[in-house]
């Protein structure tokens, strides 16, 4: 908690540190009522810098027990101490500093670094939250030898990790138990871990290309070991790929895993030692869906990954951020293209980006991929610094090609190997591998706002050639205005009568640089200038365009292009992605219109869906989304004031009308993709309960016929996925019956299993039928319910702010003041929850304006509360400006 204004910090004060950290040795005696931690560095200054013998170690929430330089009790003349620092003076060059605290884990709910989930101990230290266990130089480009003594009752905790490998395990005289680790690798404290438990684990093993053989371990409580099969394949699988895409295999002799119940995001990366939220590695098919199958896959292989873009090498400052994130989400995306589909993968990334990710950079929070300042660091680990990062760093891949890109990162992991970098030596490296300028480019790191490309096109049938127009606006951004052209890369197809790629000759040559990116496989045309004229000639007809193709660039695309032709490319074009976008703006353009009355669909679109839904050639994956109707976020996205009210109504009328015109059609391919096989977490099958279960969705919502199959899926189902699908089905049917008695049904079942549990939660509070104010309200009270737990809380609130908008956005503004209320009631408990839900009320400034006073009521309602924390003080201040 700030007891003064909290302080901006900005990129260009960056300073390297008087001191450097080489070895840190910890002793963690772990008892009842608190911890004690011993901490001894190796200090020796940094000739680049004059400290002037002075040294300031940062700190938070520590008692200070002890401090004792080079064997001496250091006199207290020597240092002093502020509620975020203990300073050291009159320091010569070298010295062994010893500093003992005392932390109170029990107490701690900000579950940032040493705290208690259940009966065990763990930890979270990025991005600095190794200083609320010690003093430290708590800042990526200190990288240390760390050294870890943890002594603890072995009966209570048998387990006892750290990073590296264990090299002592010993009895003391007083019958506790001392075990040490000890990482080779030098690493910043962000990455330090350590995990106390009664635990068991389940192991596996990875011979390494090189041929070492790696132990793999995965620790859950007991009751979970029969949810860790799946992890431990996806963790072999994501090293194999690392060895055969990057050419960079694992360095120690054991890799861990730790699943724990209470955790602020998804996973952390801590060397050697990586600490996963259980809802992130633990599944098993009767409890995990297919989504939560692939999540964990995902996630298992982004903190693998890690391994090498962020702890080898690692960030110099937070302001690098995407470098390691960025490149990483960029890392896991096309492994998760390569173990799945590539065009579904795409999809679900360019819903994210914009959904998610433009609402971003076009609201109050918007920030460059590379910030220029900050409040409180946890705030911008953003869908901008991830997914816009892992979008730029796809788009240099683009522009470099395959052969091209390996050849950066290559030189970039040579290069940069144990060194704190930034992401213009990551730049740098791709740049100099390739002989390529990459200058303008880099304004995407730069430049925060999505870019807004207009198209026109004009065919001239006396020259056989389409004249293509783009021309690119980036918008203002708070504290950036007049924004440069950026280097934007378009892949493009045009698209015969027959709905074949036509062969295509463009002008001006558009290699710029050597780069050989133009070619009939590849089209990708670079971007550069605010206005560009591409000319294709030889087209003995009219084209149909087909531009960002594969999501090439995150922008947004104002192209007109007629129903007809967005029909024709969701049946033809060649790129599955574009496929999915045709079919997008079609239903979008729908949704819009529905907004105003009645709809019906009309017969043409519904040739196109049934056909889709009977081509048994199809990537049943593709087919599911490509009959999906963009979410009512989505849609918000795509309008200029939002009305969430409208957008219901317009989306249900047209689910409706999809539904009744396909009814037979939807029957008959959930029956053709019915099956007894035994469930496998494995992409085929998943991909055809994707599509059938979309068939269930739509089936139930116009007959009974499709009700009751749905309630017979619910009972007998060897699988969470059917079970789930089938649960949501009832519950968005509208039944006033049904759906009380499924939820009810389902509660029962698995009220054991907090998992299970946290999704029925979220089914009911994401529901636009039922997760109204006095649901979410009786939810919070509900044994299920606790408030240290994020999870839950992301399944209670984060669920009803972000799905069910028309209860969310209620007129009489009782939404809003749910949320403010929980956000208030977190900002003293967990900071880093509190602020994360504040994201649906920053949005105001584009709400129609009854709704839009009402949500800026209820911000202003927050920022005048006392003891706010930086981070809901930053996000709060700045919604507001
Ligand atoms: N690096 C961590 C995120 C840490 C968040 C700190 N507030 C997980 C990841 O991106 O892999
Ligand atoms: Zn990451």
């Amino acid at each position: 908690m700030r007891d003064a204004q909290p302080q901006t910090i900005h990129l260009t004060d960056y300073q390297q540190p008087g001191y450097w950290i080489n070895t840190t040795e910890l002793t963690f005696e772990l008892q009842d009522d608190a911890t004690l931690v011993t901490s001894v560095l190796a200090l020796e200054a940094n000739s680049a810098v004059d400290s002037q013998g002075e040294l300031t170690l940062h700190g938070q929430e520590l008692e200070l027990v002890a401090v004792e330089l080079d064997g001496q009790a250091l006199d207290a003349s020597r240092y002093s101490t502020s509620d975020e620092s203990l300073t050291i003076s009159g320091l010569a060059d070298q010295h062994t500093l010893s500093i003992v605290t005392r932390i109170q884990p029990d107490k701690n709910t900000a579950l940032e670094g040493l705290y208690r989930s259940g009966g065990m101990y763990c930890t979270q230290c990025e991005a600095e939250g190794f200083r609320r266990i010690t003093y430290y130089l708590d800042r990526p480009d200190v990288m240390s030898v760390f050294t870890t003594h943890i002594i603890a009752d072995g009966s209570r905790y048998p387990v006892m990790l750290s990073n590296g490998n264990c090299v002592a395990d010993e009895t003391l005289a007083d019958g506790r138990r001392k075990v040490t680790w000890s990482d080779p690798h030098r690493k910043p404290a962000y990455l330090f871990a350590l995990v106390a438990g009664d635990l068991l684990s389940k192991e596996d093993s990875f011979t390494t290309m090189s041929g070492r053989e790696v132990k793999l371990q995965i620790f859950v409580e007991p009751q979970n070991i029969d949810k860790t099969d799946y992890a431990l394949d996806a963790l072999k699988r994501s090293m194999r790929w690392d060895e055969e895409t990057y050419g960079r295999e694992y360095d120690l002799d054991i890799f861990m895993i730790v699943a724990v119940d209470d955790f602020n995001m998804g996973a952390m990366e801590n060397k050697g030692l990586n600490i996963f939220n259980s809802s992130c590695v633990l599944a098993n098919p009767a409890t995990a869906t297919d989504a939560a199958y692939q999540r964990i896959e995902a996630i298992v292989a982004h903190e693998y990954f890690h391994n090498w873009s962020g702890n080898r090498v690692t960030c110099r400052d937070w302001f690098q951020l995407s470098l390691k994130e960025g490149f990483t989400v960029f890392r896991d995306a096309s492994f998760s293209a390569d173990m799945n589909s590539a065009t579904v993968k795409r999809i679900e990334d360019a819903r994210l980006l914009r959904t998610v990710q433009f609402a971003e950079d076009g609201g109050p929070m918007a920030h460059p991929v590379q910030p220029d300042s900050f409040i409180e660091i946890s705030n911008f680990y953003t869908v901008t610094i991830y997914e816009k990062g892992a979008e730029v760093v796809g788009m240099i891949h683009k522009i470099l090609g395959a052969d091209g890109f390996r050849k950066g990162s290559d030189l970039y992991f040579e290069r940069h190997d144990g060194q704190a970098v930034t992401i213009y030596d990551f730049v740098a490296a791709m740049e100099d591998a390739n002989g390529v300028d990459l200058s303008q480019f880099k304004l995407w790191y730069k430049q925060a706002g999505t870019p807004i490309v207009t198209a026109a096109a004009e065919y001239r049938e006396d020259e056989q050639a389409l004249y293509l127009t783009l021309h690119q606006q980036c918008p203002d951004t708070p504290g950036q205005s007049g924004k440069k052209p950026m280097w934007i890369p378009v892949q493009l197809g045009l698209i015969d009568s027959e709905g074949n790629d036509m062969a295509v000759n463009v002008s001006p040559a558009q290699n710029p640089q050597g780069l050989d990116t133009w070619t009939n496989a590849s089209q990708v045309l670079h971007f550069t200038e605010e206005e560009q004229t591409f000319v294709f000639s030889g087209l003995k007809e009219q084209p149909v365009l087909s531009l960002f193709r594969d999501f090439s660039a995150p922008v947004k695309v104002r192209f007109i292009q007629p129903e007809e032709e967005l029909l024709f490319r969701l049946q033809t074009d060649s790129d599955g992605f574009n496929r999915w976008d045709a079919g997008q703006q079609l239903m979008l353009g729908w949704i819009q219109q529905a907004q105003e009355g009645e709809f019906e669909l009309p017969e043409t679109a519904r040739q196109v869906l049934a056909e889709l839904l009977a081509d048994e050639s199809l990537d049943p994956a593709m087919v599911s989304y490509l009959l999906t109707l963009p979410s009512e976020a989505y849609v918000a996205e795509f309008s200029d004031q939002v009305d969430p009210h409208a957008i219901h109504l317009g989306r249900k009328r047209v689910r409706l009308a999809v539904a009744m015109a396909l009814n037979e059609e939807f029957a008959a391919c959930y029956q053709r993709l019915e099956s007894d096989a035994e469930y496998q977490p494995e992409p085929e099958q998943m991909a055809a309960r994707a599509l059938k279960n979309l068939a269930l969705s739509y089936w139930s919502l116009a007959s009974d016929a499709g009700v009751k199959k749905a309630v017979s899926q619910f009972g007998k189902t060897d699988n969470m996925t059917d079970q789930m699908a089938a649960m949501v089905a009832l519950v968005n049917s509208g039944d006033d019956e049904l759906a009380p008695k499924t939820l009810d049904a389902f509660y029962e079942q698995w009220k054991q299993d907090p998992l299970v549990v946290n999704q029925w939660l979220s089914v009911q509070c994401g529901s636009s039928e039922i997760g109204t104010i006095e649901r979410v309200k009786q939810l919070m009270e509900h044994e299920a319910f606790d408030w240290r737990n994020p999870n839950k809380i992301r399944s209670v609130l984060g669920a009803f702010a972000n799905q069910a908008l028309c209860h969310f956005h209620a007129e009489d503004g009782s939404g809003y003041a749910l949320l403010a209320d929980a956000i208030i009631r977190l900002n003293a408990s967990n900071p880093q929850i509190a602020s994360r839900l504040i994201t649906p009320l920053t949005k105001w400034g584009r709400l129609v304006p009854q709704l839009s006073e009402k949500m800026k009521a209820e911000l202003q309602r927050i920022a005048d509360e006392p003891n706010l924390s930086r981070d809901v003080y930053e996000v709060v201040n700045k919604s507001l400006a």
